[in-house]
């Protein structure tokens, strides 16, 4: 489907997000890469906080219309485009309800969460064994509970993969290699896991933009960041 969107984003777990709803609803589009890991925070600059006051990625035009904050970008890409129902339930159903819950769940809980585990495990310029503690046993605790409701439900909302799904799996993938979690602990979110990293769609949307660093670079690379927290002296006071 032709459309006039720009996408601002990275390869990063809120990153992919957006970019595999887009390559799941077939749209066209251009993606912008704004590198965060720089220390020149082009996601900083005044030109792109007109696009997200929040100055960080993802953000998305269409045409005129500015989206940012994941959840919304998702949310807005299927209420105007998924006119099929390909990736979402439609309003006024009990599915989406389920689906907007699980949503949110990942905004509010899973990506906030999982997002202070990643930093204090792999990028802090200090070490805390209290925080590293606090926030990988909740994210665990999460995962739990998505283990729950994949053991009741194939997906999150219901019988179809959804918008929902794309949210908390683009965290959930990446945590045997930043957080060195064992899914294998978590059968049916790991079967889960599974099933959305074959869909062709999520495998494009997921190296938006281009990334030339392979899987085996990108595990080594958060190999040395834990090191290199683990070389710290801890700095809670007991
Ligand atoms: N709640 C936001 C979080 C966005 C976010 O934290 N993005 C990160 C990359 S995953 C970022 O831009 N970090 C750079 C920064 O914080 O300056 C969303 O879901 O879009």
């Amino acid at each position: 489907m032709s459309s006039n969107i720009t996408l601002y984003s990275w390869p990063t777990p809120n990153g992919v997000k957006a970019s595999i709803t887009l390559e799941e609803l077939g749209l066209s589009y251009k993606a912008e890469g704004l590198d965060v890991s720089s220390s020149s925070n082009p996601q900083k600059e005044e030109w792109f906080l007109k696009i997200n006051p929040n100055g960080r990625i993802p953000a998305l035009l269409d045409g005129a219309q500015r989206v940012f904050e994941s959840g919304a970008i998702m949310t807005y890409l299927v209420d105007k485009y998924d006119t099929d129902r390909k990736i979402s339930y439609a309003p006024g159903t009990p599915e989406h309800v389920e689906q907007t819950s699980w949503l949110m769940f990942q905004m509010a809980g899973l990506g906030p969460i999982q997002g202070q585990a990643n930093h204090f495990r792999l990028f802090a310029n200090m070490r805390s064994d209290y925080a590293i503690k606090r926030f990988v046993d909740e994210t665990r605790r999460l995962y739990s509970v998505l283990e729950s409701r994949l053991n009741e439900s194939p997906y999150l909302a219901g019988e179809k993969y959804t918008i929902a799904d794309i949210a908390s799996f683009s965290w959930v993938r990446g945590s045997p290699i930043s957080l060195e979690i064992d899914l294998s602990e978590f059968p049916a979110l790991k079967r889960w896991i599974d099933g959305i990293d074959n869909r062709a769609a999520v495998q494009k949307g997921l190296d938006i933009p281009h990334s030339t660093w392979t899987p085996e670079q990108k595990a080594e690379i958060f190999r040395n960041c834990r090191a290199k927290i683990d070389a710290m002296t801890t700095s809670d006071q007991h």
